[in-house]
């Protein structure tokens, strides 16, 4: 028996989520495929305002959020076992579903994604997101060390959620050599996916080759050489009022940051405050300006500590790489640190930065790939508030040296 349909695109993880829970209890999902934009019309928005699949349509409801449409699927049947059969079991479901959507899906689309050309490819958030995807599957391989199945004895929605949600990481990113280092959620992953309604609705092929990212670098060049062929014919064959003829220079590119929304807190104003003023006035300014909406805070640390030797040699590494972020100083503000003593010293620090991501302006200077960017979250604020303004106030801990990016 149908419950209902589901409008997506084909092969959509998030649809194989209802489709097996529905099949666990014995009752079945119709889908149909459909294009976006091309779904989108007025009457679509009305019923799904978000404008996006997939969604589920009944005579009784309709509901957007795939988690939602695969746990009407698992409540289909009055004594399933899909959702925990206490307080306790049903509360460690919902955990593994959130879980399953906020640390494993959202973040192996951050990763693979780009990779698949959906998103722009920004290397520091590709980095960031496969970071998170590794911490997320630390903690589930932990989890799995003794288990079969995430909750109680028997597959519930908490499993059907995380396999759906590692099935495209899979697929596409976990090779051998990453699988072997998550034994235990690979086993995991593998026995439910060998299960008849998995088999059914979220066929697997564990990868070989990882995807990765393929700079268009030819394609690049040749255009720059196509473009500048003509120019010389032109001016071989120059008339008179070549002037008139001559090509307008490029219009310069805007940053994609000054197209943010207006922020309250002025960089410029703020680096002001930092020069001119003792650090507590200064931090308090900071705090009571900052804007965690129109920019972001940044936990910096070098890669290789282990290979610094003199202190003022890691003070001229540092110099060095704020000469190369010389694009980024309208949009960024940075202190970074060097402590320790020759032959055993390290440098990190904090940046300040318009918008939410490590911008081009940034992760385009040269020393880049050498640090770690971090991203604080504004829940952390409070927690860091102290050894931020360390950074700030060089008073860090072992503090010998240190450079101001303004
Ligand atoms: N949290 C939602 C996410 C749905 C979602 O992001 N769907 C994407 C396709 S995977 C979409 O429809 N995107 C079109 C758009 O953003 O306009 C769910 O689980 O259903």
């Amino acid at each position: 028996m149908s419950i209902g349909n589901i409008k997506t695109y084909p092969n959509n993880s998030r649809v194989a989520k209802a489709q097996i829970a529905a099949a666990y209890n014995g009752v079945t999902i119709d889908t149909e495929n459909v294009e976006i934009p091309a779904v989108q019309t007025p009457e679509y928005l009305a019923k799904f305002p978000m404008g996006k699949v997939p969604v589920f349509e009944s005579e009784k409801v309709n509901l957007f959020e795939s988690s939602a449409i695969a746990y009407y699927a698992a409540l289909q049947k009055e004594d399933t076992t899909l959702l925990g059969s206490s307080a306790i079991e049903k509360a460690l479901v919902m955990q593994y579903i959130f879980f399953a959507e906020n640390e494993l899906l959202a973040n192996i689309g951050g990763w693979i994604y780009p990779l698949l050309g959906y998103y722009p490819y920004i290397k520091p958030n590709v980095d960031a997101a496969t970071d998170k995807v590794k911490r997320a599957m630390d903690a589930l391989n932990k989890i799995l060390a003794n288990k079969t199945y995430l909750v109680g004895e028997s597959v519930t929605l908490a499993d059907i959620s995380v396999a759906c949600a590692l099935s495209n990481a899979y697929t596409l990113v976990f090779d051998k050599a990453f699988r072997d280092q998550y034994k235990n959620v690979t086993r995991y992953f593998t026995t439910l996916i060998g299960k008849e309604h998995f088999k059914t609705f979220l066929p697997v092929q564990l990868c070989e080759t990882p995807l990765k990212y393929v700079a268009p670098k030819k394609e690049k060049k040749e255009t720059k050489k196509q473009e500048a062929a003509p120019k010389k014919e032109k001016k071989a064959a120059a008339p008179a009022d070549d002037a008139e003829e001559a090509p307008k220079p490029a219009p310069k590119p805007k940053s994609k940051l000054d197209l943010l929304p207006p922020s309250k807190f002025i960089m410029d104003e703020w680096k002001r405050m930092y020069s001119n003023n003792d650090s507590d006035v200064a931090m308090k300014w900071f705090w009571e300006n900052h804007d965690a909406e129109g920019y972001s805070l940044w936990k910096v640390d070098y890669k290789y500590n282990d290979e610094l030797t003199l202190v003022f040699m890691s003070n001229n590494l540092i110099g060095g790489f704020f000469a190369r972020l010389e694009m980024a100083r309208k949009y960024a503000f940075g202190s970074l640190v060097v402590c320790g003593e020759n032959n055993n010293n390290s440098i990190s620090g904090y940046f300040l930065i318009r918008g939410q991501e490590v911008p081009f302006e940034v992760y385009d200077a040269a020393d880049f790939g050498s640090y770690n960017f971090e991203k604080i979250e504004p829940a952390q604020y409070e927690e860091k508030k102290d050894e931020i303004y360390k950074y700030m106030a060089w008073e860090v801990e072992g503090f010998a040296d240190g450079k101001i990016f303004k």
